[in-house]
């Protein structure tokens, strides 16, 4: 039952170590990304409002709930879910929970590298654009100081048509993610997060600070903090947010039951989820707040999609004074903000295969690597050679998703929760009262709340959220 190289024996240096790279895990394309697409896409403030109630009373209580997990089994998710299923008496088949998990987060990561690979290509071309000034003995300006800002925000399509450098950037991306989680995690995750988060935190204030001075501040504020609440009756409002919530604290994937694995038995999981939590929601708001100005003030329709971010902020970029090297450093940072979820995305069926099939951690991530790149291409490829394509046409919501649409709303709308839903109703129903309570760290009445809202709020409005979503008439 125990593995070979049971994940228990690797531990993060310190508590901090341990709060660093579930951070890390947590930020990430979600946040500077997918959370000011969907706010965009969903009419902004009413998104806004559920998403912060749903970190609050479901998210959160689930993150800690996923962290105990962890802690306590010290396997992979799969196996530590297993084993606390087995020592509340109860069957093993809860574990159902990671394995839902499992693929959830080896889909996601098919699309992750491929947004990631865009990130990649800004690192490129603003790399290139800075060094050139330099070279050229030019003062530093505003980035891409020789084109306009209309051939700014052509950047995107030209790189959505040409599928073959689309693929090569999303291929460095997976091929590092294998390097990492190849190596261990402990090394290369620790060490990244402890000087990468802080050094993201600050160049992220700054350009919303910019943002803030420069570009359309109020428009931004109105648009992401006045609920319409007409809007968020619409099914598909509710269903984004819950998976934006999911998705942005990498719950129901099992990442933080993985991170939960390696942490120590000192660390106090209650307050330690508490902190990721508001972390990782203050990143999204500021990204929010420093994307959404400049959407205002360049006259770009929030509800863009996908392509938002990087439609932004090069136009941001341009006219900053500096801004050749603050947007240059702002990708690098995306990059290793990309890169130390990725590896948390990859670590769960790396962890499983060691652990299910004794196989050494290179071949197992080399070998879940070649599959996310494979299954990848589909995403990466959705924006011109199989633009035409639509997956999942008979499920509501995505008649007309291609790949990339179809596989994220899929993982983050359905299967997330679902893992989260199976999850509040183990921890808080089935597993050992006594033997949960202990790993929380809590007492009094925060034990109190925190049980109240994984026994009865959470799978209840998980339920709800998942039936509304899938039958959208019944709203
Ligand atoms: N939370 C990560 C981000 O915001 C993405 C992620 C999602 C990571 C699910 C892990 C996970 O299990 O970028």
């Amino acid at each position: 039952m125990i593995a070979t190289t049971p994940p228990g024996q690797a531990r993060w240096s310190s508590r901090a170590a341990f709060v660093l790279a579930a951070t890390g895990s947590a930020v990430g394309l979600g946040n500077l990304w997918r959370f000011p697409t969907e706010a965009g896409m969903n009419g902004g403030g009413a998104f806004v409002f559920f998403y912060i109630l749903f970190v609050a009373l479901i998210a959160a209580p689930l993150l800690l709930s996923e962290t105990l997990i962890g802690r306590h089994g010290q396997r992979s998710t799969i196996g530590s879910a297993a084993y606390l299923a087995r020592q509340s008496g109860a069957s093993p088949a809860w574990s159902a929970l990671a394995v839902v998990g499992l693929i959830a987060n080896t889909l996601i990561l098919t699309f992750y590298g491929v947004v990631a690979g865009w990130v990649i290509y800004f690192v490129g071309s603003t790399g290139m654009d800075l060094f050139g000034t330099i070279a050229a003995g030019q003062p530093l300006a505003g980035a891409y100081a020789d084109s306009t800002v209309e051939g700014i925000s052509l950047l995107m399509p030209n790189l959505f048509a040409n599928p073959g450098l689309l693929v090569a950037m999303q291929a460095v991306f997976v091929v590092l993610t294998v390097w990492i989680v190849a190596r261990g995690v402990k090394g290369g995750i620790e060490a990244a997060a402890v000087w990468l988060m802080p050094a993201f935190f600050i160049l992220l204030i700054a350009i919303t600070i910019y943002a803030a001075i420069t570009g359309d501040f109020g428009a931004a504020l109105t648009f992401l903090f006045t609920p319409d609440f007409e809007r968020a009756l619409q099914p598909g409002v509710l269903s984004s947010a819950l998976g934006q919530a999911f998705f942005s604290l990498s719950l129901g994937g099992g990442a933080m039951i993985a991170y939960g694995a390696y942490a120590s038995r000192d660390t106090n999981m209650g307050s330690t989820s508490g902190v990721i939590a508001f972390a990782d929601t203050s990143v999204a708001i500021i990204a929010g707040l420093a994307i959404f100005p400049i959407v205002f003030s360049v006259g770009l329709q929030p509800d863009a999609g996908p392509t938002l971010m990087f439609q932004t902020l090069p136009a941001a970029f341009h006219s900053m004074p500096g801004g050749a090297i603050v947007g240059f450093l702002f990708f690098v940072l995306a990059f290793f903000a990309a890169l130390t979820s990725s590896v948390s995305l990859l670590e769960i069926s790396v962890a499983w295969v060691t652990e299910k099939f004794r196989m050494t951690r290179v071949n197992a991530a080399v070998m879940m690597g070649v599959i996310v790149f494979a299954v990848g291409l589909l995403s990466a490829l959705s924006f011109n050679i199989l633009a035409d394509q639509r997956p999942i046409p008979f499920v509501p919501g995505f008649e007309n998703a291609g790949w990339f649409d179809a596989i994220d709303g899929i993982t983050s709308r359905l299967l997330l929760p679902l893992s989260g839903l199976i999850t509040a109703i183990f921890i808080g129903w089935v597993a050992d009262r006594k033997l949960v309570n202990a790993e929380t760290g809590l007492s009094g009445p925060v034990l109190v709340a925190w049980r109240f809202l994984i026994a009865w709020v959470c799978p209840l409005a998980v339920a709800a959220i998942l039936v509304i979503g899938l039958f959208p008439s019944l709203l």
